[in-house]
């Protein structure tokens, strides 16, 4: 019997670890850390057996296939142990895909907006009354959807680590929403790998399959010419001019039509809930993507009207004495907190810093010398946040906690400002990671602002 380890024992591994049972096959799983007990109970639950703590060598080198968890670098040893001894190792995805039937899957990458263009896009399809399952790089993962469920579409987020050990797996409507750097410490340092890692999105797609990819990105752009591309194309853009015979979508004056093959939806942009440019690409990638999946487009629009701000994603927080409060904790990046700027309306007082993963702050600082008037670095080390923006902002305070930060804030707004926590930064200097930074603004503004 082919006998499979699944390494981690994380929210992709024992999920992995479910689905490998079911199918029959002999499975171990190994964590080096500590496996939630939520967890274990699964594992024992399906009799699946596990260590943790540790990798037993002998064991997970008998394997002749092994599902690495995303979160497991390359560099990690026992995964190069497991590539010297030859073993194939592949991504949950890979593995769930062999498993799905005749149900399809629409695939939504990028470096910014995957999880909020992954909720629109379910959102539609559960409005529209569609069996449709949501999974990967969000909320529950695949292939425990695979294992315990029967669905007729995922709709799956996926990062480029689980692009990374994937194969054979096919997304039949793939859409790709820019490409920026991120996450460069497991790429050794070298932009070019991570874009290879995100144009694995239209790997195997076929002439009946959709591409749905933004038009403005110029790395992408560049990327296109290097790919046999034989799946239908279905371009979006709000700069520059894009026409492809599939279908397409731009966006002018604020509103943008969606068409693919023949069926087309016009939205006008103010009327959805989520605001701002990169807003109007998550949408019109939402709406391109479930034209493509057949959806009545009637529905797609009521859907894209109804659809609130995603959790950490400009979040409002509360209005109080004429101060807006946004929480945009998930932006870790300096591309995300580029359009959180430019979508601002109002003078800004900004929380940025945190961990620093090699930023270059150089984009954002049009639009801080046009509209932050207050700069608030919360972070351990914000000598380099400091040191960047001086004189680009009138006034900038460093503050070592959150409660310091906020204090801040609170003090340097004026009625018609908004506080923006919108980090480019990791958090893992003060906080848990993004939800907790999150979690601990919105306490503080609802009790203290
Ligand atoms: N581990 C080992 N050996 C090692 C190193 C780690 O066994 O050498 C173990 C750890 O002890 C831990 C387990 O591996 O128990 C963790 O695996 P994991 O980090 O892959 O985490 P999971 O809980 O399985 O969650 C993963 C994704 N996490 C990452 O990519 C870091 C989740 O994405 C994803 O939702 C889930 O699989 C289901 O597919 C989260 C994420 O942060 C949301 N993603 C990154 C992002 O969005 O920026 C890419
Ligand atoms: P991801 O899942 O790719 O991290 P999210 O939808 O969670 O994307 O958004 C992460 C951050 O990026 C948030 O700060 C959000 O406001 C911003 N963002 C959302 N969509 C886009 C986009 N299309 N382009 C750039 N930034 C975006």
């Amino acid at each position: 019997m082919k006998k499979i380890v699944v390494l981690g024992g994380g929210i992709s591994g024992y999920g992995s670890a479910i689905l490998a049972r079911k199918k029959g096959f002999d499975v171990f799983l190994s964590d080096s850390g500590r496996i939630a007990d939520r967890y274990k109970a699964k594992l024992d639950e399906w009799e699946v057996p596990y260590e943790e703590g540790g990798h037993t060598e002998e064991r997970i080198l008998a394997a002749s296939e092994v599902i690495k968890s995303p979160g497991i670098p390359e560099s990690a040893p026992i995964v190069r142990k497991i590539r010297e001894a030859g073993i194939p190792v592949i991504s949950e995805i890979e593995f769930g895909g062999r498993y799905i039937g005749r149900a399809r899957c629409i695939c939504i990458t990028g470096s910014n907006g995957k999880t909020t263009t992954t909720s629109l896009i379910y959102k539609i399809m559960r409005d529209a009354g569609m069996n449709v399952a949501l999974g990967g790089n969000i909320g529950e993962s695949f292939a425990y959807s695979v294992a315990t469920g029967s669905y007729d579409w995922y709709v799956l987020e996926l990062s480029s680590f689980q692009l990374d050990g994937m194969y054979r797996f096919r997304a039949h409507i793939g859409v790709l929403m820019n490409i920026t750097p991120d996450h460069l410490d497991r790429y050794d340092h070298c932009f070019q790998n991570y874009i290879d890692a995100k144009m694995r999105i239209t790997q195997n797609m076929t002439s009946r399959d959709w591409f749905v990819y933004s038009g403005d990105d110029e790395t992408i752009w560049a990327q296109l010419p290097h790919y046999d591309l034989r799946m239908r194309q279905l371009p979006f853009a709000a700069r520059n001019a894009v026409a492809s015979s599939a279908g397409d979508a731009f966006l002018l004056d604020g509103r943008f039509t969606a068409t693919a093959g023949k069926a087309s939806v016009e939205i006008d942009t103010a009327k959805m809930q989520i605001k701002g440019l990169h807003n109007a690409y998550n949408a019109m990638a939402a709406a391109l993507a479930t034209l493509a999946a057949g959806v009545d487009p009637e529905q797609i629009r009521r859907s894209i009207y109804d659809f609130a701000p995603v959790e950490h994603r400009l979040e409002p927080v509360a209005e109080r004495g004429g101060v807006l409060w946004l929480n945009d904790s998930k932006a870790t990046n300096v591309d995300s907190v580029w359009y959180a700027l430019e979508g601002m309306t109002r003078p800004v007082v900004w929380i940025a810093g945190g961990t620093d993963k090699g930023n270059d702050y150089t984009p954002l600082k049009k639009f801080a010398r046009e509209k932050v008037h207050t700069l608030v670095c919360m972070g351990l080390d914000n000598a380099k946040l400091l040191r960047e923006f001086e004189g680009v902002v009138p006034r900038i305070i460093s503050t070592d906690s959150l409660d310091a930060a906020m204090r801040a804030a609170r003090e340097a707004a004026r009625p018609g400002d908004v506080v923006l926590l919108s980090p480019a930064c990791a958090s893992f200097d003060l906080f848990k990671n993004y939800e907790n930074r999150g979690e601990l603004f919105k306490q503080w503004v609802l009790k203290n602002a």
